[in-house]
């Protein structure tokens, strides 16, 4: 296929592919707007209910493609704030702001923005081969799509700074241990886990899980007195909806609860 992004829509969800796998996936534009128009699509549509990115080959992504930087082709002084804020930056606040789950099935090395990106994701599996590196400094540039985001919050100052300044890949095992993924998995099961969860996402209370993505990205600059009013202000808005009713009746008749049957 000629396409950069492959966008599979499944029963309930989708399943998004970066495809430059002789590149390891790398970023450049046209990947960048595939991929802007597979999760619009998905944000649109009330039938997607969770979303599984991965990417094909032995990589998950290798960040931007550095052939598209070459000083040769794009003289002394390119403006990468610009790249950031033209891309990568509205890619991660996108995946953040996505009303239903985003699973990313990390299947191989996620390097530089790649790794972030796979961060920015609500729940990260990553097959035991799968590392992370924080590709940067390599290249004499600073962790960005996040890095400095959830590296700093998920791992702590000290880890933070020797990932980002060494650029250590950090495999998959680890990067759970850590903290920092929820799993790591055996390479031939990632795929089956990735798509369970988003199986089950898709026939679970969507405008819930919404809620809680809100509250969870709001409690790590909130206080805890703001943080308790945010829950009763969302968790009023939660118990107003069809999805509570059908989840409590379901659960006082011992049947599973159906979200689905609107
Ligand atoms: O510029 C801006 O807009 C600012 C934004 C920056 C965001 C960033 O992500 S900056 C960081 C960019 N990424 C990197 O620096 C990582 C570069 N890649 C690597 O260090 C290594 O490829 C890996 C550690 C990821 C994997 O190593 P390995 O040995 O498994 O594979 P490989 O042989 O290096 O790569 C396979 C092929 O993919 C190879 O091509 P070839 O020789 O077979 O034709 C390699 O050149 C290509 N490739 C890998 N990463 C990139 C890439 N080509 C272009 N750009 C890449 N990032």
């Amino acid at each position: 296929s000629d396409e950069t992004v492959l966008h599979e829509r499944k029963d309930g969800y989708s399943v998004i592919t970066l495809n430059r796998p002789d590149r390891l996936n790398a970023f450049n534009e046209v990947q960048h707007k595939e991929l802007r128009a597979a999760l619009a699509e998905c944000q649109e549509n009330a039938d997607c209910g969770a979303i599984v990115l991965t990417g094909a080959g032995r990589g998950f992504c290798a960040g931007q493609d550095l052939s598209d930087r070459d000083p040769t082709l794009i003289g002394d002084s390119p403006d990468l704030g610009k790249t950031l804020e033209t891309f990568y930056n509205p890619l991660v606040r996108t995946i953040r702001a996505m009303p239903k789950p985003v699973i990313c099935a990390v299947n191989g090395v996620a390097a530089g923005a790649g790794a972030n990106v796979a961060l920015a994701c609500d729940i990260v599996i990553a097959a035991k081969s799968a590392k992370f590196i924080q590709a940067f400094s390599k290249i004499a540039l600073i962790p960005d799509a996040g890095g400095t985001y959830w590296l700093t919050r998920q791992l702590g100052e000290a880890r933070a700074k020797a990932l980002a300044l060494t650029a250590h890949p950090l495999a998959a095992d680890d990067a759970a241990a850590w903290g920092l993924i929820w799993r790591a998995v055996e390479d031939d099961r990632l795929m089956a886990e990735a798509t369970a969860l988003a199986e089950g996402f898709a026939r679970g209370p969507t405008h819930a899980y919404a809620l809680t993505k809100k509250a969870i990205h709001a409690a790590s600059t909130n206080s805890l007195d703001d943080q308790l009013d945010l829950e009763r202000q969302l968790q009023r808005e939660a118990g107003m909806s069809d999805d509570y009713k059908e989840g409590v009746a379901a659960f006082l008749q011992k049947r599973p609860a159906d979200y689905r049957r609107k």
